[in-house]
């Protein structure tokens, strides 16, 4: 036994000065022990601690450093691997050989929702005997970062039958509250309105007109034109002139920013508040607008919600029909009104307004 031990001994320590004899050479660098890449996870990022590798083996260590589970996939040249769903604070690895490529990164939690709303980078894998500056990292960030500034913009007009929701229970509160137990700080407020909120099956006639347009331009540059007309349960007219996107955080709606085309969000997915059903949206976005009420000024900075969404509610008594609406035609365009930060609640039930119009539509605009 001990004689054997010797031996081994000697044999490994005779195979390290080899290595480190020849230690410069790439084919001998490409063998010794996986490069490991450490990720962070948060809302609504994913930050590599290196943007380019040698081709090889890589390990990703990956953390959540967020409030919400993420997941992590990496994708491009034939690979698609992801690990499961991470919890907040808790670490995971994942292990590839990464042949020379620029390979997607990015979180898939969401139908990609998360990946929409930021969490996406890339990995550039360059050749072993070159040199693997960072150099190729920011050619590719700022390739991505130009891609991402081509304008997009679409107009929706509201049609179909108008409904003003009222305050009242959310129909789906045993769906809703795991999730909500998730959203920390902002869950207290969020509480409240599984009794008394905007998405309730409390629902009156109304009669009106919406539509706006908006512009995708990249993080503080989106804007939106539009206006509504509308009347409400107790005869009031009311007008809204939308003024400017809303580019920071909202209340139970952290990190929105801008506008937002094509998005699976809500419900289940832990993207904004799960008091409204899991939906896929054409747009959604949050303004300033400039309100009337009978012809007079109520403010300049109400804060405005629109979204044109898949279909939540049916036909007939226009109650939140599913918890998960995501297959849904997307039709129902939501106008969601609130006094502007610091000012008194709106003169109508709840101190907020809420119209849908059930059959709209849209189009790319330019
Ligand atoms: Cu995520």
């Amino acid at each position: 036994m001990t004689q054997l031990h010797g031996v081994a001994i000697r044999n490994v320590s005779g195979l390290l000065v080899v290595a480190l004899a020849l230690g410069a050479a790439p084919s001998l660098k490409h063998a010794t022990a996986p490069v490991q890449i450490t990720v962070k996870l948060s809302e609504w990022k994913v930050e590599l601690s290196q943007a380019s590798v040698a081709a090889g083996t890589v390990t990703f260590a990956i953390t959540n450093a967020g409030s919400i589970p993420h997941g992590f996939e990496v994708e491009g040249h034939g690979i698609e691997k992801e690990i499961e769903v991470i919890q907040p604070g808790a670490s995971d690895t994942l292990t590839l050989t990464l042949e020379p490529a620029t390979y997607e990164v990015y979180c898939p939690v969401g139908e990609d929702s998360h990946k929409k709303l930021g969490m996406e980078t890339h990995l550039k894998v360059v050749g072993a005997r070159s040199s693997g500056s960072s150099g190729y990292g920011e050619s590719a960030m700022s390739e991505t970062h130009e891609a991402r500034a081509t304008v997009q913009a679409i107009r929706v007009t509201g049609g179909g039958p108008v409904i003003q929701i009222l305050p009242g229970p959310f129909p789906f509160p045993d769906s809703a509250a795991p999730i909500l137990k998730q959203f920390g700080d902002e869950r207290e407020g969020l509480e409240s309105q599984v009794k008394d909120g905007p998405y309730s099956n409390n629902v009156v006639p109304s009669a009106g007109t919406f539509s706006f347009t908006a512009w995708d331009k990249g993080a503080v540059r989106d804007s939106v034109d539009g206006l509504a007309e509308f009347t409400t349960q107790d005869g009031a007219r009311w007008k809204l002139v939308l003024d400017r996107v809303q580019t920071k955080d909202v209340p139970h709606h952290p990190r929105f920013g801008g506008v937002i085309l094509g998005l699976y969000y809500h419900g289940v997915t832990q993207v904004h508040t799960p008091l409204v059903p899991t939906i896929n949206s054409a747009v959604a976005l949050w303004a300033f607008g400039h309100l009337y009420k009978n012809d007079q000024l109520v403010t300049d900075n109400a804060m405005v919600h629109v979204m044109l969404l898949s279909r939540t509610r049916r036909d007939g008594d226009f109650a939140l029909a599913c918890w998960n609406c995501s297959k849904n035609k997307i039709e129902e365009l939501q106008l969601q009104i609130l006094p502007g930060p610091g000012e008194p609640k709106l003169a109508a039930p709840g101190g907020f307004l809420f119209l849908n119009w059930e059959k709209s539509s849209s189009r790319k605009a330019s």
